[in-house]
Parts: C-alpha cells; structure tokens; sequence
C-alpha cells in the first residue's frame, strides 16, 4: 500500500520532471516544432493581408465605402499584426522568410513595429469613418508591408 510520503515524493519527482522538460523547450516557445511555427506566422500574415485587401479595394475604388465594413477589417489587421512576431523566435529559420531576419533582427523588429503603428493609425481612421484619412493611412500601412517584404521576404 502506499504511504503518504510515497505519493509525495512521487509527485515531487512529476513536477520536477516537468520543471527540467519545459527548461528543454527551445527557443520557438510555444511551438511544437519550426514547422509550426512557419505556419503559425505565414496564416496571421495570411488573414491580415486578406482583411487589408478588402480595405485595398475600397480605396481603390472597387468596392464601394461602407464604414462598419472597412473598420471591421481594419480592426482586425490591427488586432492580428501584434501576432506573427512570436513565431520568428530562433530555430524557427525557413518558408519564406530571409535569414536577414535573424542576423538583422532589430532591423526586422523596427520594421514590424513600424508596421503596427501603421496599422493602428489606418484602424484609427477607419473607426473614425474619414475617407480621405483611410486612403492616406492605408497608403502609409502598406509602405511597410512592401518595406519589409523588399528586405525579409524571399521573392
Ligand atoms: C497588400 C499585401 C501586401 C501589401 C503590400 C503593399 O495588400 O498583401 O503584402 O499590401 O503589397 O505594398
């Protein structure tokens, strides 16, 4: 039968096992495995670059304004830009990203950064419902897509 401290010593020996497996995770953090987390950030760029399209097509003149629509998305571009940074974590090298963006990595974090500062602003004046300002932060927002992608993202 067991005794009490029997337990207790077991469950010490679980926890502390535990302890010394999450000191073993590697730095891609949450992740699995690299190609989890080439997936994680290539579906967060996916979703953002879907809902700023919808917006692209407004200030193109495609599709016609409509306020709660372009704020929408642009809440969500904003929401999701914070996402894929975590996913570049080292060992996570790969998909279409240069290896610039782990030997220029505060280059690459200044751009992101950039990029959701943008974002915000473009999300400001969609919630705000002025067009002219969408047109115009949507125009700076995508300047630092494009600033990014010359530098970080494989052709
Ligand atoms: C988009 C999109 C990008 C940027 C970039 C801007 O709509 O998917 O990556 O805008 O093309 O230059």
């Amino acid at each position: 039968m067991h005794t009490h401290s029997s337990f207790l010593s077991k469950a010490c020996r679980i926890v502390s096992a535990s302890i010394i497996m999450t000191a073993a995770i590697p730095a891609f953090a949450q992740f699995q495995k690299p190609e989890d987390a080439i997936k994680y950030r290539q579906n967060a760029f996916n979703v953002m670059a879907t809902h700023f399209g919808r917006i692209g097509a407004v200030v193109k003149g495609e599709v016609p304004y409509n306020k709660e629509e372009v704020a929408k998305n642009a809440a969500i571009v904003a929401m999701m830009s914070g996402l894929p940074w975590q996913a570049f974590g080292p060992g996570t090298e790969g998909g279409k990203a240069q290896p610039l963006v782990w030997t220029e990595s505060s280059k690459f974090k200044a751009g992101s950064e950039k990029m959701q500062a943008a974002v915000a602003e473009l999300n400001t004046a969609a919630q705000s419902g002025n067009l002219d300002n969408i047109k115009k932060a949507f125009g700076a927002a995508g300047q630092t897509c494009k600033a990014c992608h010359d530098d970080f993202k494989k052709k």
